[in-house]
């Protein structure tokens, strides 16, 4: 996977790319983060890339020009690449969408400044605009790392086989159940009895139930969105009965 990132700060991309799990898979060539700085494309003595809006009016604007003239050139490399833009205004990325675009062969992500682009590079050169939630931030840089970060998970031996994408929190549309490590006592809290039983399928059932009642309690909005099984349903009011009864 190629994913190539207009910026105007292409140095931001150096360190959150060169650490940890997304620099091994750039070694063993899994994928490839390429940035290139907008301002390459731009012309004149000043190498402008942004203008005052039209109409009037704060900040600025991205120009279409070198924006075009960049896409172009990335899009003579990698034909296929899709065009990604980095906007409050895009559809809100999500776990589905980060599995979905991994299949791509390369993503280009366009990574703006002050105001945004020009109306015009929207309308023709772009293929998806993300979000990656509802805060304004000083640019498109952070999520299209966040981005990258989430589909290279995807690729297949970026995480190695011990993990996989596909046992996430979310892969099956529920949080996680907790976790614990050594040791047993930690603060005067105990690890719960049942992990250290030893009996596999009891485990596996208390785990299942703290999916279910985490979701319930932190995101019920998760719970809707998904088909549970009846032993699921079954365990959820069993849960939601015993903490009534507490009250
Ligand atoms: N999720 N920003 C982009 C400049 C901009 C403004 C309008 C295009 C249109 C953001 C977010 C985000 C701030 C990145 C404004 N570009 N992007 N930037 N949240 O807040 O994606």
């Amino acid at each position: 996977m190629i994913f190539d990132v207009l910026t105007l700060f292409p140095g931001m991309f150096a360190s959150p790319l060169q650490e940890s799990i997304l620099s091994r898979a750039a070694k063993q060539g899994l994928l490839q983060v390429r940035t290139h700085c907008l301002r390459d494309w731009a012309e004149g003595k000043h190498q402008t890339t942004d203008d005052t809006p039209y109409g009037g009016g704060d900040g600025m604007v991205m120009k279409p020009e070198p924006i075009a003239r960049a896409l172009a050139a990335l899009k003579e490399q990698t034909p296929k690449a899709k065009v990604l833009l980095m906007t409050p205004q895009g559809t809100q990325f999500s776990q589905r969408h980060s599995k979905e675009l991994a299949k791509e062969e390369g993503l280009i992500f366009l990574c703006g400044r002050y105001e945004g682009f020009d109306e015009r590079i929207r309308q023709s050169l772009v293929d998806a605009e993300f979000s990656i939630g509802d805060y304004v931030l000083t640019g498109g840089e952070l999520p299209a790392m966040v981005m990258i970060d989430a589909i290279s998970r995807h690729l297949p031996g970026v995480l190695g086989c011990s993990s996989s994408a596909e046992t996430d929190s979310f892969s099956d549309g529920l949080l996680e159940y907790p976790q614990y490590t050594r040791p047993v006592e930690f603060n005067g809290m105990t690890v719960p009895q049942i992990l250290l039983s030893g009996d596999h399928g009891k485990i596996a059932q208390w785990r299942r139930e703290q999916q279910l009642l985490r979701t319930w309690q932190r995101r019920p909005d998760l719970l809707r969105k998904i088909k549970l099984s009846e032993e699921d349903k079954k365990t959820l009011e069993r849960l939601q009965q015993s903490l009534e009864s507490d009250n």
